[in-house]
């Protein structure tokens, strides 16, 4: 396999809009980040990924661009992103940028020309479908949030626009050239200018199927999830392709795609040696448990759910490329939160959750704040919710006959807003995250659990952190852990997640008692060290590993 450039190194997703406000507007910035690079620098971190910047109405917190070549006001100037490009790669981090480009905002200058003049040059960017009151609509797509794919065209009563996901996002129309060349151009001027890639938002939207037709409705609202009609779609691959060939492969970027469901035949094409992104997430163990009837359906993922998912994932592209390994990001609820059973938030168990998910092949992207273990964001009612999706599904709860009550617990259990409190960096006023007053609540454990308290503590799950990452740059382990293949171990010993990692001449054990109880763990062989524990003691004794609650180790075998 042809080695590249960001092959060893460990990701780290920022939400700007929560990281750190450096003008006390409640909004964090572009300032603030560049003020914390020294601190990512000393996690360990070379690849940045910032949510989107670009300027935005934040109906769907900036995955709503009315500019692609700006910043918005509200988290800076270019003289501020041009600052921490350069500041980022002083300290030998890469920074990689949002791109959003199946639909822009229903604000920006492109779609604002469609409306004007439907039947002009712009009319063509987006898909606009003539409609009598009254008449069928062209066809019964759910959008992500919620509704009907197809809105009224501002000032046009007799046509319709389609948007995938919120009424402000209008799908663009990839099938039109104009509209494919428009987005290139944009993505060079960004690479010239010294982003180094891309993760690259919802692209398999890009793709629809001709014509538009009705799917079997899986909701009582008669609508069809979005999903339906793109396992329908063909050819993605293709316009993937001329996108990185006119764009991402001349310049060696790096590109990390956002996939949902992907085809098999599809993962080469993807992410094999000549395939159009470096690598993509594995969700694999995120739509565990996911109903289309709405999130009030989605079933807890349990350890050994978790276990499975991992090792499918693992398995489905050991001879294709690299996934990305990630617990959360910001659509996702808190990893441990989440993956950990209920009330199980202790540290011992983070840091299991954390290791376990770190160590697999892959490149590791940490999501803000779960280097320090933070939580699911609570919320006492739905005026609290600012996410638009979880907003969407309180109400498809309720429709589903839950109490008012039962649906703020699912909320609370899913909503977008959960990885969306702001940094906590210290137990000052606000988590340190601002002087302000925060756009969105600080969650009231930060007092408990921030930055300052863990940079001294010695077992905090941050030191944690900062452990695996330093191990994976270790230049006696790194080959293992960034190359060497993943062989399950004890697959079917419940509660127990082990894995082999099988470099030239080396093998690590990676295992972690899934589990409030202590169980043993049969060695494999002779252990040469202990690279990494989440608890004081490693009790290996004559082949038995004796785990303790939540215990999680790497070992060396001799
Ligand atoms: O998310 C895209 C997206 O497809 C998810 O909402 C997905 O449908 C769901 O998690 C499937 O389980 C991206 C961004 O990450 C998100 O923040 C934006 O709201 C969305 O695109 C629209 O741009
Ligand atoms: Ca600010």
């Amino acid at each position: 396999m042809e080695r590249k450039w960001w092959h060893g190194k460990t990701a780290y997703q920022i939400y700007p809009k929560s990281f750190c406000d450096s003008n006390g507007d409640g909004i964090g910035d572009l300032p603030g980040i560049t003020g914390k690079l020294d601190y990512l620098q000393d996690l360990g971190i070379e690849i940045l990924w910032l949510s989107p910047v670009y300027p935005s109405p934040l109906a769907d917190q900036g995955y709503d661009i009315s500019d692609y070549c700006g910043i918005d006001p509200r988290f800076g100037t270019m003289a501020d992103m041009d600052r921490l490009l350069a500041e980022a790669r002083a300290r030998g981090i890469r920074v990689v940028m949002d791109l959003v480009v199946n639909h822009c905002s229903d604000e920006h200058p492109w779609f604002r020309e469609a409306c004007r003049d439907p039947g002009g040059k712009f009319g063509r960017w987006f898909y606009i479908r003539d409609h009598r009151p009254g008449a069928p609509l062209p066809c019964n797509w759910r959008s992500v949030f919620g509704g009907s794919v197809w809105s009224p065209l501002p000032g046009h009563p007799d046509k319709l626009y389609l948007h995938t996901f919120h009424k402000k996002q209008p799908d663009l129309n990839w099938e039109n050239p104009e509209v494919r060349d428009e987005i290139y151009r944009m993505i060079n001027w960004w690479l010239e200018k010294g982003v180094s890639g891309f993760r690259i938002d919802a692209i398999i939207n890009i793709r629809k199927k001709h014509p538009f037709r009705d799917y079997p409705a899986d909701r009582a609202d008669g609508l069809s999830a979005i999903e339906n009609m793109l396992a329908e779609a063909e050819g993605i691959t293709d316009l993937l392709g001329e996108m990185a060939d006119h764009t991402f492969r001349k310049y060696d970027a790096f590109t990390v795609g956002e996939v949902f469901h992907e085809k098999e035949a599809d993962l080469p094409l993807f992410i094999g040696e000549h395939g159009v992104f470096s690598t993509m997430f594995d969700f694999g163990e995120n739509v565990l448990g996911e109903s289309p009837l709405g999130w009030y359906a989605r079933k807890t993922v349990s350890p050994e759910d978790y276990k499975r998912a991992c090792f499918r994932s693992q398995k489905r592209v050991e001879n294709v490329g690299f996934l990305c390994s990630i617990i959360e990001n910001h659509d996702e609820p808190r990893g441990v939160s989440h993956y950990l059973p209920e009330g199980v938030h202790t540290p011992a168990a983070k840091k299991l959750l954390g290791g376990l998910n770190f160590m697999l092949r892959g490149l590791p992207f940490l999501y803000q704040g779960q280097e320090i273990g933070m939580e699911n964001l609570p919320c006492g009612s739905i005026d609290e919710v600012d996410d638009i999706s979880a907003r969407d599904q309180y109400q498809v709860a309720l429709d589903a006959g839950l109490t008012p009550e039962e649906a703020v617990a699912v909320i609370n259990r899913f909503s977008r807003d959960n990885a969306r409190s702001p940094f906590q960096w210290d137990a000052g006023p606000n988590a340190g995250f601002t002087s302000g007053t925060p756009w969105l609540r600080v969650n009231p454990n930060y007092t408990r659990i921030n930055l300052a308290a863990q940079r001294d503590d010695p077992d905090s799950v941050w030191r944690f952190y900062k452990r695996l990452i330093a191990l994976r740059r270790n230049p006696v382990y790194c080959e293992t852990i960034v190359y060497g293949a993943v062989e399950p171990y004890l697959e079917e010993q419940e509660n127990l997640m082990a894995y082999f990692r099988r470099g030239a001449g080396q093998t690590l054990l990676v295992a972690g008692n899934f589990q409030g109880e202590a169980q043993d763990m049969a060695l494999p062989g002779a252990v040469k060290a202990v690279l990494l524990s989440n608890l004081e003691d490693a009790a290996l004794q004559s082949g038995v590993f004796h785990m303790a609650p939540w215990q999680f180790a790497i070992l060396e075998l001799a």
